[in-house]
């Protein structure tokens, strides 16, 4: 095993070298302890046999947390769960999953020609399913069948790094905030209360959450940023607990200028995909984003597994949000 750190182009993260996945599960602590190094964030390269065996993409994920998500008992449609692994969460424009990519920001490139990274021109930042009381820990994201560089990338950005950035006065006003965070698709996102659109009922188990915005990370004890934007949050009753709600209140302004920090340039990683790839992102200290591929032409198929049980003190002994019985 040889880790190289940080990740190209970043402050943080580092590339984990592996003769295969035997090597890793044969060294339990050292790809959790490398990730708590690396700030959340790992590349391993090179690790194709997952595409024959996909269970190993789960033995790999089980190093990083006690609970592997099982996506039968998600409120996940069934084209996205792997037909024998149901571990493994389908991320893919290919039927039978048939997810479109996102859509290019406007204008594509930055005025100076390179990628947008920085909210709000670039969108779609989020932590994975934070709609969820506790929220998961880790994710696993295998590239089965990428599309060519420059395009369908997945970009990071370190809520560590940015938290520690924040100007003494924006760092006291978050200290004690919640977000509330929705599921995106549940109706209750920045554009559905722009259009003034009256959201569904929720049902018990799909209830927008509140979440803290500095949470302390359980295993290194540092402080992140965790919040998403536009459609991962609820702008109906929030973004925040406690201040004015709604798209033009004072909750909303102050979204926008903390997922503009968040996502400057020097906390940014921008990953390339090469078949066989495993990203493993920590999801209690970064946000990410996908970006456009020309979903006409190509054709992409990304694995993903999600790890939870070590959300921290604040989560202890609560139920589960989404398994609540209906009322
Ligand atoms: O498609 C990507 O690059 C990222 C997808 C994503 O956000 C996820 O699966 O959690
Ligand atoms: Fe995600």
């Amino acid at each position: 095993m040889k880790i190289e750190s940080p990740l190209p182009g970043a402050r943080y993260g580092a590339t984990v070298r592996l003769s295969g996945i035997a090597e890793a599960l044969a060294n339990p602590d050292a790809l959790p302890k490398a990730l708590a190094d690396a700030g959340g964030l790992l590349c391993l390269p090179g690790l194709g046999e997952i595409t024959d065996q996909p269970e190993k993409l789960v033995q790999l994920s089980r190093l990083f947390g006690p609970e592997i998500e099982d996506y039968r008992y998600l409120l996940t449609g069934k084209n996205m769960v792997h037909p024998t692994v149901p571990e493994i969460f389908l991320v893919s424009n290919m039927a039978p999953v048939n997810r479109a990519p996102p859509k290019q920001p406007d204008p594509p490139l930055t005025a100076d020609g390179k990628l947008p990274v920085q909210y709000p021109h670039r969108r779609g930042w989020h932590t994975d399913q934070s709609y969820r009381r506790p929220p998961p820990d880790v994710s696993l994201f295998y590239a089965m069948s990428p599309v060519d560089r420059a395009r369908g990338q997945t970009i990071f950005a370190s809520g560590t790094l940015a938290y520690e950035a924040l100007s003494a006065d924006l760092k006291a006003k978050v200290e004690k905030l919640q977000g509330l965070h929705t599921r995106p698709f549940a109706g209750r996102g920045r554009d559905a209360a722009l259009k003034g659109e009256t959201p569904p009922p929720a049902a018990a188990n799909d209830r927008s959450q509140p979440q803290p915005v500095v949470r302390t990370h359980p295993v290194t004890g540092r402080k992140a940023l965790y919040l998403c934007e536009y459609s991962q949050m609820d702008w109906f009753d929030g973004p925040f607990v406690g201040l004015p709600p709604g798209p033009h209140g004072e909750a909303a302004k102050l979204l926008d200028t903390l997922m503009s920090h968040y996502t400057r340039p020097e906390f940014i990683y921008v990953h390339e995909w090469t078949q066989g790839d495993v990203i493993v992102w920590d999801n209690r200290c970064l946000v990410h984003t996908a970006t456009w591929y020309d979903g006409e032409r190509e054709q992409r198929m990304m694995w993903r597994t999600t790890v939870s049980g070590n959300p921290g003190k604040l989560y202890e002994g609560e139920s589960k949000s989404w398994q609540v019985a209906a009322e």
